[in-house]
C-alpha cells in the first residue's frame, strides 16, 4: 500500500462522481422521453449512460492516462497498468427511466486486486457515499457503520438478481430468507443497495451474479463501515467472483447458511 494513501484518487472520483451525478439530474429532470440505445432489448442503455461513461473515462483519462479502465458500456481499457478504475456510469438504469430516484454513479479504483477507493453519489437524493482503504465510510462527510443487529429476526435484507436474468435463485433465496427475517427489500441500484448496508439501513445485501462496476465501491465501502464481504461460499470477492453476501458481519456466517439452504434444497 502506498504509504501516503489513496486520498488524491478518492478526490479525483468525487469530482467526476459529481459531474457525472449532475448530468443526471439533467436528464432525470427533463420530459423528453428516453429511448433505448442498445441493440438488446434486455439491455437498456440510454444516452445518459453513455453521456456519463463518457464525462467519467475522459476525466479518468486526462489525469491517468496510463491506468486501465473497466466500465459498464465501453468494457475493458487494458494499459497494462496496476491501477483500474471500474465505473458504472448510471446504476439503476431502469429506475432512472421510470423517474424513479434511487439510482447512483460508481466509481472504484483498484490496486494489484484490492479495492483502495470507492465513491457512490446518487444525484436526487444528493447522497454521497466515500470510502478510501483503512480510513472508514462516510456518507456525506459524516462518517457511517454497519449496524449492530445481530439477530436475524430483527434483520432487513436487501437483494437483487443481478444479471441472473433466469431469476430462480433468486426466488429461492427469498423463500429461503424471508420468512426468518423482517423484510426483504429490491431497490434497483446495486451500488445503493450496497450503502444501505454500509450505513446500517439494512443487515446485508444478498446478490447472484453481479458485475463488478455495479458493486466494487459498494464492496469497500461496507468493509471500510465495519461489515463483512464473502461469495455464497464465505471467499473473499476478486473480480470474477459476482455471488455475494455483503453484511454487517453479526449475521454473516448464519445468512451463508441461510443462503446455500435456500439454493441446495
Ligand atoms: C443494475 C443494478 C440492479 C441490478 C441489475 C443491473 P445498471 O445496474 O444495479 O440493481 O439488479 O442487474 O446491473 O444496469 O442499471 O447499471
Amino acid at each position: 500500500m502506498k504509504e501516503y494513501g489513496w486520498s488524491e484518487y478518492k478526490d479525483h472520483a468525487i469530482e467526476i462522481a459529481k459531474k457525472a451525478g449532475s448530468l443526471l439530474l439533467d436528464g432525470f429532470s427533463s420530459t423528453t422521453s428516453i429511448s433505448n440505445q442498445s441493440s438488446d432489448p434486455r439491455h437498456l442503455v440510454t444516452r445518459f449512460d453513455l453521456e456519463s461513461e463518457k464525462l467519467i473515462i475522459d476525466a479518468i483519462r486526462k489525469k491517468y492516462p496510463e491506468h486501465n479502465i473497466l466500465s459498464e458500456e465501453t468494457g475493458y481499457i487494458d494499459n497494462k497498468s496496476h491501477y483500474t478504475w471500474i465505473v458504472d456510469p448510471l446504476d439503476g438504469t431502469r429506475n432512472f427511466v421510470s423517474k424513479n430516484l434511487f439510482f447512483s454513479v460508481s466509481i472504484a479504483l483498484l490496486y494489484k486486486r484490492d479495492i483502495v477507493v470507492g465513491v457512490i453519489y446518487a444525484p436526487v437524493l444528493d447522497e454521497l457515499y466515500t470510502t478510501e482503504k483503512g480510513k472508514g465510510a462516510f456518507l456525506n462527510g459524516h462518517r457511517v457503520s454497519v449496524s449492530e443487529v445481530k439477530d436475524i429476526k430483527k434483520s432487513f435484507i436487501v437483494s437483487c438478481e443481478g444479471s441472473d436474468k433466469r431469476i430462480t435463485r433468486s426466488v429461492r433465496l427469498f423463500q429461503g430468507i424471508r420468512p426468518l427475517v423482517i423484510d426483504m427489500r429490491k431497490l434497483g441500484s446495486a451500488a445503493l443497495e450496497s450503502a444501505w448496508v454500509a450505513s446500517g439501513r439494512a443487515e446485508a445485501y444478498v446478490v447472484t451474479k453481479i458485475n463488478p462496476w455495479d458493486i466494487a465501491a459498494g464492496i469497500l465501502l461496507v468493509e471500510e463501515a465495519g461489515g463483512r464481504v464473502t461469495d455464497f461460499r464465505g471467499k473473499k470477492w476478486n473480480l470474477k467472483r459476482s455471488d455475494l453476501i455483503l453484511s454487517n458481519g453479526k449475521i454473516h456466517d448464519l445468512l451463508l447458511s441461510i443462503v446455500n439452504r435456500a439454493l441446495n434444497e
